[in-house]
This record gives structure tokens, sequence and C-alpha cells, in this order.
């Protein structure tokens, strides 16, 4: 691999992974709308806005990988989605069919399922229950680079991420987290397949209160090592004991499921 590109990089996860990534490829292209840190040596900084499609075409132009990281996070109003997540993801689609088919892994999201009870267990194939309009542009976004899959051969991993940050922060996290290291390691996982096609990946941890079975992807030979049970005793002693009705021990997609429709 020559050139990786990470969009969504000035954010929170974006901004560890441009640390964290450096071995996969001699040169990063880091993209965002938001300001970047100024580039090292071994990184190019490009702003673009996802929206804006002959910049999302010049941007993907030379990267052999892409790890899409960009585009609205939590629950917002919808033209904020449609921009970032809906419509920027047809230009990222579109510009990577026109510059040689970079295999992608698609940052999407555990708000694809976020009203399922957190007493279920999921396996990949379980149907749509997206928390909100977030979620849906996740749906969309799975939609998408599974039909750029079927009709043009475009690989993309479309890893539902559960809670990516440093370490768990409540309750519902101990079964959501995904740590740092283990998501570099999946994302190493990704690069290296020979063949990826288009897989759900759960993006979790090795959680012993883990909701979610990754058994189909065997074959990618990714094994997270972290656990969020570590994290028990200091949850329990710094966060109050949810009460058992609340949204965020209720359901896999916790509080996101308690957001309104935001109005612009
Ligand atoms: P973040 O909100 O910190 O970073 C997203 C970045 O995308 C921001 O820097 C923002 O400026 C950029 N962005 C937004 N709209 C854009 C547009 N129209 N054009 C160009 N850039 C745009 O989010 P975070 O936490 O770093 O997450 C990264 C990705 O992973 C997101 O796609 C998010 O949906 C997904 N994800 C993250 C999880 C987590 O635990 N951090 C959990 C599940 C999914
Ligand atoms: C997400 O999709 C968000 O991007 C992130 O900020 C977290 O809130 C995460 O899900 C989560 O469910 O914990």
């Amino acid at each position: 691999m020559e050139r990786l590109l990470i969009t969504g990089a000035a954010g929170q996860l974006g901004s560890v992974m441009r640390k964290k990534l450096t071995s996969l490829a001699p040169v990063i292209r880091l993209s965002d709308r938001a300001p970047l840190d100024p580039p090292a040596p071994n990184e190019e900084c490009v702003e673009c806005d996802l929206a804006d499609a002959a910049a999302v075409h010049e941007l993907v132009k030379g990267c052999d990988a892409i790890v899409h990281l960009g585009g609205i996070s939590v629950e917002r109003p919808f033209s904020e989605i449609l921009d970032g997540n809906i419509l920027g993801l047809y230009n990222l689609y579109e510009a990577a069919r026109a510059n040689g088919q970079p295999r992608i892994l698609f940052a999407s999201t555990n708000h694809t399922i976020g009203y399922y009870p957190q007493d279920e267990r999921l396996t990949a194939g379980v149907p749509y229950r997206p928390d909100g309009l977030y979620g849906v542009s996740k749906c969309f976004g799975e939609a998408l680079a599974r039909m750029y899959f079927e009709k043009f051969g475009q690989e993309t991993a479309l890893v539902r991420i559960g809670s990516c940050m440093t370490e768990p922060l409540n309750y519902r996290m101990l079964s959501t987290w995904l740590s740092h290291d283990d998501f570099v390691s999946l994302v190493e996982a990704v690069f290296r397949a020979p063949v990826l096609g288009c897989p759900v990946v759960w993006g979790a941890s090795a959680n012993d209160a883990g909701w979610w079975d990754n058994s189909h992807i065997g074959w990618l030979g990714w094994h997270p090592k972290d656990n969020a049970e570590v994290y028990r005793e200091k949850i329990l002693a710094n966060t109050p004991k949810p009460n058992p009705t609340d949204s965020l021990v209720r359901f896999q997609g916790g509080a996101f499921v308690d957001d309104p429709i935001h109005k612009d």
C-alpha cells in the first residue's frame, strides 16, 4: 500500500488513528472539513467537505486504501446528516469508482441497531433497528457500500463501531467498548485480507459483557485483545447506578433512543 486516506482525521477517532496507523502505508493522506494539525513528513493534509463531489474526487485520487471516519457522528439536524453521511458517502463511492476502487473501511455504528434490547445477542444478519436519523444515515451508508460491491466489486468492511474511546465510561460501554488498539488491529486485518468482500463487522473489543457475534468473520483473522470488564469496578465506583427503566441500560443504542428529531 502506497497511500492510505483517513477521512474525519480532525475528529476524536481520526486524531488518534492518525498517530496509530502510520505503519500501514508510507504516505498517509488526512482529510477533514475542520482544520488539521500541520502534516508530519509522512503525511498530506487536505481540507475537504465530503459534500463537494469534485473535491472528494481529487481527494481519493492516488489512494490505495481508505479509512472513512468523516461525517456526522451523533444525532444532528437532517441537513447536516444529509451533507456528511448521505451525499458525502455517495461522493466517496463515486470517487472510489473513478479512481481504481481502493478498499474502504466504513465507520458505521451500533446505532443502526440501537433499538434492540440489551438482553438480545445479535448476529450480523439481523434487521436494522436504527435509533435516530444518524443511525438511519449509516444504514444508508451500509446499503450504498453493499450496492457498489454487488455492482462494481468495490470492497468495504462495514464496521459497526460500538464505543471507541480510551476506556469505557458507563455500564453500557462494558458491552460496546472498542479499544483504540483493537480498532488498529481491525484496520490492519481489513487491509491485509487477500479478499474482503463487503462484510458487516461488529466493532467491539473482547468484552465479557458483549452483545455481538462476529463468528461469521473468523476468516478475517481479527482477534480483539481488550476487555471492558477490567473497568467494571471503576465504573461502579464513579457512576451512579442507573435506574432499570433508563434507556442507557435498556437499549443497545443507550441514550441515543431518547434523542428527538433535531430541527435546523
Ligand atoms: P467525530 O465527530 O469526532 O469526527 C468526525 C469528523 O468528521 C469531524 O472531525 C468532522 O469535522 C468531520 N466531518 C463531519 N462532516 C463532514 C463533512 N461534511 N465533510 C468533511 N468532514 C466532515 O467522530 P468520531 O468519534 O471520531 O467518529 C469517527 C467515525 O466513526 C464517525 O463516522 C462516526 O459515525 C463513527 N463512529 C464512532 C464511534 C465512536 O465511538 N467514536 C462509534 C460508532 C461510530
Ligand atoms: C456513535 O456512533 C458515536 O459516534 C459515538 O460518539 C458514541 O456515542 C458511540 O456511538 C456509542 O454508541 O457509544
